[in-house]
Formats: structure tokens, C-alpha cells, sequence
């Protein structure tokens, strides 16, 4: 009889250490504790037993009730916390601030891009797009870079292959100019003023300041008395306003087949004004576009007559005014994708 009261104990406890829930601890009592219960049962038959065993066994069988009802009183209180664990995970808390969804932002070639058009629009320039694809045409022979020109030394690019291009008639782009021979011939004779942004495209050894695919702005006005003075006006408010009120400019004298005269801007530099730094690699001045007056040869490709008409025109990389800028050492950052990188431009 002892030997059943301690086997019926730790079947019970076995059972009810893997009891669930509270309708099943209920059930479970029922079974062992309940009226018809295996252990009330159990505890009836002990007034069968002879005097001398009885008040043993009861007592033994009384310990393992109450064991079993404490058991049960604790099995209770921890499914009942475990219940109430579970609701408060499950409340919805409307104080919590929401979860904000990833923003993205301007790519910094983008934003510098759209800083320059916002200095220009204001002086009457309209902006423009041409093809990135273009003809060798448009590239380079309306512009004064015949075939085996030294220039084309500079712009060396990648070629569409037949059956699109004839042969190397069909390239990438290397400046945004061929756009500025469209225009020209679209709107010509009438006067314009635009600045043509775009990516250009180059047979370059990679470096921290070169890219084979870049984004270059380039601007054109051309009208019956524009002078070298307006290109000087235009260009120094341009420099002044993205780069700062005070600074001055510097004019040098510079070449490219589609220009005559050719010129390229320096601004002081803006970190060190004068003696000399890491920035201005130790000049005093950084150069940040080229520019000239259009050559009578390009106005005529255009379809402007020379003799009545006159323009300047412009051209710089906006990854290197964003480099200036922000103060970006390598231009592969642009290109390479990296959020660290991007995510401080937003
Ligand atoms: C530059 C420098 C100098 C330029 C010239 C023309 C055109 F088509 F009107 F002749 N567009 N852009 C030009 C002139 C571009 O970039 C450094």
C-alpha cells in the first residue's frame, strides 16, 4: 500500500510539471484529488488495513495529499503568470512611438548638381538633356575634333559595335557638348542661354580624381553681343555663390578645339586663402571649370552665323565641385554604393 501511495505521488507530479493550462490542472485534480479521484480512492481502502498499519500508511497518504495540493496551488499561481506574460505581450501600446520606414535621400552628385542649376536658372539658363549615346559626329567633328586630331588623345571612350554604330562612328559620350551642337542647331537663330548636365563616359586609368563614368554640367550662351565679359560676369557669381561671397577669381588662359579664345577659372582656396595647403595642392588657387568663347566654326555647325552672332560657354565635373565641396578625397566613393559614404549626404 506504501509502495502504491508513492508511485500514485510520482505519477501525479510527473503529469502535472507538463499540465498546460489551467483547464487541464483542473482536470488533473479531478483525477487525483476530486471525489472519485485514484488517490481519494486510495486513502478510503486505508480503513481496510489492519490497526497496526493504518495510522502509518494515513499519515503517509494525508502527506502526499497535502503535498499534492500544494503542488497543485503552485502549478496554478505559475500558469497563471505565464498567462499574464503572454497578455502583456500581446496589448497593443498605443504610446510607442511608430517605426520610422528607411528614408532615402539625394545622391551628393545629385544635390550639387541641382545647387548648380539653382545658381544658374536665375541668370535665364534653362536646363537640357542630350543622348549618352551619341554619334562621332556630335562628339567630336562639329565640335573641331576632326578625325586623328591630337584632342582625341584626351577623349578617348567605348564604342557601340555593329550593327548599331557602322563601325566607330558610335560611342559613349565623353562631354555633355554634343548636346550643346542639338540645341544649337534646334533653336538657331534665336539666342539661348542652357546648361546641360549628363553623364560622360571615359577611357581612364581610375584614380582618386578620375572615374571612366562621370557627371559633367556644361552651359552655353550665345547671342548677338555676348563678350568675354559676360562669360567672366556669369562664371564669378557662379564660383562666388557655391563657394563663398569674398573669394577671388582667376582667369588663365587654357585650350580646347571647340573655344577661342580657351580659359580656365581658379577660385582662392577657400581653406587656406593664400599661403598654401593640402587642398590647393599648395598654390593658393583651385581650378574648378573650363570655359571660352564657342568658335566660329562650332557657331557655324550650330547653324549661328559668326559674324552675327557670338557665345561662351562652360564646362566642369560635378564630382569634383561636390569633392570641393564636402571635402571628398576619392571620386570612387561616388560609384561605390557604400551607405556609410551616402547616407551622410541626406
Ligand atoms: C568646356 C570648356 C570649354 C563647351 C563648349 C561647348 C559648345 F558646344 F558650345 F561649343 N559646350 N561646352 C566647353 C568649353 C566646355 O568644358 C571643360
Amino acid at each position: 500500500m506504501k509502495k502504491e501511495l508513492q508511485n500514485l505521488r510520482n505519477k501525479a507530479l510527473k503529469e502535472l510539471a507538463r499540465v498546460k493550462d489551467l483547464s487541464a490542472v483542473e482536470a488533473w485534480r479531478v483525477a487525483y484529488l476530486g471525489r472519485k479521484g485514484t488517490l481519494t480512492q486510495l486513502l478510503r481502502s486505508v480503513g481496510q488495513l489492519s490497526a497496526k498499519e493504518r495510522p502509518k500508511v494515513g499519515e503517509l497518504g494525508n502527506r502526499i495529499k497535502e503535498e499534492l495540493q500544494t503542488a497543485l496551488q503552485a502549478r496554478i499561481q505559475e500558469l497563471e503568470k505565464e498567462a499574464q506574460k503572454v497578455r502583456e505581450a500581446e496589448t497593443l501600446d498605443i504610446t510607442l512611438p511608430g517605426r520610422r520606414p528607411p528614408q532615402g535621400g539625394l545622391h551628393p552628385v545629385t544635390r550639387t548638381l541641382n545647387e548648380i542649376i539653382e545658381i544658374f536658372t536665375p541668370l535665364g539658363f534653362s536646363v537640357y538633356e542630350g543622348p549618352e549615346v551619341e554619334w562621332d559626329r556630335y562628339n567630336f567633328e562639329l565640335l573641331n575634333i576632326p578625325p586623328d586630331h591630337p584632342a582625341r588623345d584626351m577623349w578617348d571612350t567605348l564604342y557601340i559595335a555593329p550593327p548599331y554604330g557602322k563601325g566607330q562612328d558610335m560611342l559613349l559620350r565623353t562631354h555633355t557638348s554634343p548636346g550643346q551642337i542639338r540645341l544649337m542647331q534646334e533653336m538657331a537663330p534665336a539666342p539661348l542661354r542652357v546648361l546641360i548636365p549628363g553623364r560622360c563616359y571615359r577611357y581612364e586609368a581610375v584614380d582618386p580624381t578620375h572615374e571612366w563614368m562621370f557627371v559633367q554640367v556644361e552651359g552655353l550662351a550665345v547671342g548677338k553681343k555676348i563678350t568675354m565679359a559676360d562669360l567672366k560676369g556669369v562664371l564669378s557669381h557662379f564660383a562666388r555663390q557655391m563657394f563663398g561671397e569674398e573669394l577671388k577669381v582667376r582667369f588663365r588662359c587654357d585650350y580646347f578645339p571647340f573655344v577661342e579664345p580657351g580659359a580656365e577659372m581658379a577660385i582662392e582656396c577657400f581653406v587656406c586663402h593664400g599661403p598654401g595647403c593640402r587642398t590647393c595642392k599648395y598654390t593658393g588657387w583651385i581650378e574648378i571649370l573650363g570655359a571660352g568663347m564657342v568658335h566660329p566654326q562650332v557657331l557655324r555647325n550650330g547653324g549661328y552665323d559668326p559674324a552675327e552672332f557670338s557665345g561662351f560657354a562652360f564646362g566642369m565635373g560635378v564630382e569634383r565641385i561636390a569633392m570641393l565641396k564636402y571635402g571628398i578625397e576619392d571620386i570612387r566613393y561616388f560609384y561605390g554604393n557604400d551607405l556609410r559614404f551616402l547616407s551622410q549626404f541626406r
